[in-house]
């Protein structure tokens, strides 16, 4: 029997179940100190974590827009006019991994409330175009080559239904919670489902109240290992749509409060964040008090790699260019979120050449840059023993006591190295600590300052003038508890402009 319980607690802290707790109710009584505390102690929950560790994730917008080179249809396109020639989802799937993305999102259903899968509950479907004769269906083809390819899979379902006769009364309820039954029991395992914050009128000019403690509900039972992102319990949206987040950016952020912020369409979501999801930072120590609970709620960055979501001809030459995508990278996977990138294929059905030139390009000077870390075969000088700060493993780390000055690592390089990016991560299955760093070099006897930050998190990627050096440390200035440092890194980045 107590072996047993030994097995079954040795699973449960393997499988990361073991004290995670990624909502803590707050009340007023509480503390400053008891407020941070909790804080640094909430955790994601695997799902999330697993989430947070894919780093890159891909959008795919394709539907009735591409065909009529909109970005909103209005509900009232003719189904034939859907006619790919090409389609091949393979493909798009193909040139996404290739591109190091690891999860693809198809839009199932877009605003216009035409049905990417042949569902049972509306005509207004794949099943009445042309293409295929009726019998397609693109989810399948999404989900079906995701498998194989072994990337995850993920839905986008429009709340907002510009087509449905229903929509605006308590049935359009019922009509989701079917079309999400189709999409979360048909295509096997779904990882993510992604529920837009548009909330427009319908075809009878009413809008909707979303029954989305419902939704939720149902997902979780249908699907318990898919996280909930946007107007859902798992995911934050970062606040833009340009894959641009925050420098101080928290997982860790007040939720459940009503206010200007979060009225209209999330309202209805299960404790929404509290405050201003646009404002600079979210989750500070001042700003902990300003919800219900305090709530792991990492963020999410989305951005399209062209003008639209959907495909249009004329932005061919506006695809976003391999040198924008890398910053766009250092600022939201690099900032402690978590990128979804939209590629949009076109007309024929398939990705562009265009698109996928600029990506081949990114990929590459992504793994040019962090090919070799610099620090692989540093000398711990304090900490002596470093080698879990680059053994590429985000859960092992080295925890400081702030309390007896006790926050620095230092390190000797074998010899003489240049480079100009850092990489930091915290173990986030302790908790979101860091508040303040500093990394320094030394030089002509003393140390100057490289970089210097706020918040860590899953990781933080910093870009600064070339240094040369044999001798480098990090300070960790302030933080909320024991910082648990996962992982350290140095890259030379060539063609860094500095
Ligand atoms: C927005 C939508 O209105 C856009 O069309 C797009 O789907 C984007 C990802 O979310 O809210």
């Amino acid at each position: 029997m107590r072996k047993q319980v030994v097995l079954l607690s040795m699973f449960f802290s393997m499988a990361g179940f073991a004290q995670t707790k990624n909502f803590v109710p707050i009340t007023e009584a509480m503390s400053d100190d008891e407020l941070v505390e909790i804080a640094a102690k909430i955790t994601p929950s695997p799902q999330q974590l697993r989430w947070q560790r894919l780093e890159l994730t891909g959008f795919i917008h394709f539907g009735i827009n591409t065909f009529t080179e909109k970005e909103w249809g209005n509900g009232k396109e003719d189904p034939k006019i859907f006619n790919p020639s090409e389609l091949d989802a393979r493909q798009w799937v193909g040139v996404l991994k290739d591109a190091g993305i690891k999860q693809v999102i198809i839009t199932a259903k877009h605003h216009d409330g035409f049905c990417l899968w042949p569902t049972g509950t509306t005509q207004h479907s794949v099943k009445n175009s042309p293409w295929k004769q009726g019998k397609g269906d693109v989810v399948k083809d999404v989900s079906d080559a995701c498998k194989e390819l072994g990337v995850g899979f993920g839905v986008y379902l429009s709340p907002w239904d510009m087509n449905n006769a229903s929509y605006g009364t308590d049935a359009y309820n019922d009509f989701f919670l079917e079309q999400l039954t189709e999409l979360l029991t048909q295509y096997g395992k779904v990882d993510e489902i992604w529920f837009d914050g548009a909330n427009g009128e319908g075809p009878n000019g009413k809008k909707q109240v979303y029954d989305f403690e419902r939704w939720y509900a149902h997902i979780r039972k249908l699907q318990p290992q898919a996280v909930i992102a946007i107007s859902g319990p798992d995911v934050r949206w970062v606040g833009t749509e340009t894959g641009h987040g925050r420098e101080q950016e928290w997982s860790v952020v007040p939720v459940g409060k009503k206010d200007k912020f979060n009225e209209g369409s999330q309202t209805k979501a299960d404790m929404p964040p509290s405050g201003n999801l646009r404002g600079q930072v979210v989750g500070s120590r001042s700003q902990l008090r300003n919800g219900m609970a305090l709530k792991w709620y990492p963020a999410e960055m989305d951005v399209s790699i062209r003008p639209g979501w959907f495909y249009h001809k004329d932005q061919d030459l506006k695809v976003k260019t391999a040198e924008y995508l890398k910053e766009i990278y250092f600022h939201s996977v690099g900032r402690n979120g978590v990128l979804l990138l939209n590629i949009p294929p076109d007309k024929r059905g398939q990705i562009t050449d265009y698109d996928i030139k600029t990506l081949k390009e990114w990929k590459s000077m992504l793994d040019t840059i962090f090919k070799i870390n610099l620090l692989k075969d540093a000398k711990g000088i304090v900490p002596k023993k470093m080698e879990k700060l680059v053994d590429g493993n985000d859960q092992t780390h080295i925890s400081f006591k702030m309390k007896n000055n006790n926050n620095v690592v230092e390190m000797n390089l074998k010899g003489e190295k240049k480079f100009n990016v850092l990489l930091l991560q915290e173990n986030i299955t302790v908790g979101q600590r860091v508040e303040k760093f500093v990394f320094e070099y030394w030089e002509n006897n003393s140390w100057k300052q490289a970089a210097e930050g706020t918040t860590i998190g899953f990781k933080r990627l910093l870009e600064f003038p070339t240094v040369k050096t044999s001798k480098v440390r990090l300070r960790i200035i302030e933080a909320r508890l024991e910082p648990t440092i996962a992982e350290i890194g140095l890259y030379f980045d060539k063609d860094l402009k500095n």
